[in-house]
């Protein structure tokens, strides 16, 4: 009933659709770096109607799915979403199972299934925290288009072994990888360890967007965000690169470091300005 069919291009293989392979190719991706084990991980993504025409009709769609959280500012936006208990290995060989398009009903309470979600599967059990997310980078950044969530394996690890303030975290980030000042000059957000999948994770996470794009969940795994897939990947590739030299390095005697004033060296000269409070210069 329209819900897994394209609306238009009906022959069209989903996998030759520009955003629908993008997601695939990224979910797979991310898979074999052995970050999404089972249904680990959520992407969604921001899609301009210009890009979704050629392919969907903008108000098909049959399905409606209620929001326990309403998001009237995001009403009419189209997102592609993974499914709620998918596997991200398996998007790339099933995407209209695994994937679905969705648009926020005028209201804000409702989305609208355009495309894909095929027998009954759901929008990712962290929706909450995708849509905030959106709404808090949306009005930091006009060009924000991506929430990512993953299983990084070495920023969990990293979170039972290091100090959870979000400055010292932060800083012990930058000192691992000469880039890393340059690539997140605002420094992690911190939550604490919460039960996921509800509203009030999504709150919080959100509450962090205000003032950066990359949230840890302690002893779970990451939140990026970014205006494309490829720059969004790139930023939590890069933290998730600094939390493995931290679980290589840290506790073998480290002789020498990137000092402070490296730190501020360096953000000057790539013209960034490095989060408050973190470097002592
Ligand atoms: O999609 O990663 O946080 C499963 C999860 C929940
Ligand atoms: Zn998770």
């Amino acid at each position: 009933m329209g819900t897994s069919t394209l609306e238009l291009n009906r022959d069209l293989p989903a996998l030759e659709i520009p955003f629908i392979r993008e997601m695939a190719e990224m979910t797979y991706h991310m898979w074999q770096l052995g970050w999404d084990e089972r249904n680990g991980g959520n992407i969604s993504r921001i899609l301009d109607e210009e890009e979704v025409s050629p392919y969907l009709n903008l108000d098909g769609g049959s399905r409606v799915i209620a929001l326990s959280f309403p998001v009237p500012e995001l009403a009419g936006k189209i997102f592609i979403v993974t499914g709620s208990g998918k596997y991200f290995k398996n998007v790339i060989s099933d995407p209209e199972t695994n994937l679905g398009v969705i648009r926020v009903a005028s209201d804000g309470e409702h989305v609208n299934v355009l495309w894909g979600f095929k027998g009954n599967a759901l929008p990712t059990s962290e929706l909450a925290s995708h849509f905030m997310s959106h709404i808090e980078r949306l009005k930091a950044d006009p060009s924000h288009r991506v929430v990512m969530h993953t299983h990084t394996t070495n920023v969990i690890a990293m979170t039972f072994v290091h100090d959870l303030d979000e400055k010292k975290f932060t800083k012990t980030l930058w000192q691992m990888c000469t880039e890393c000042i340059v690539v997140f000059p605002e420094g992690v957000g911190m939550l604490p360890w919460m039960v996921p999948g509800s509203a009030e994770i999504g709150r919080k996470t959100a509450e962090k967007m205000q003032s950066g794009r990359v949230v840890i969940w302690p002893h779970h795994g990451i939140f990026g965000t970014g205006s494309t897939m490829n720059e969004t990947f790139g930023l939590i590739e890069t933290v998730e690169k600094a939390a493995q030299v931290y679980m290589l390095a840290a506790g073998r005697g480290i002789k020498q470091a990137i000092t402070d004033r490296d730190l501020s060296e360096l953000a000057a000269a790539f013209g960034v300005t490095p989060a408050a409070g973190v470097l002592e210069v």
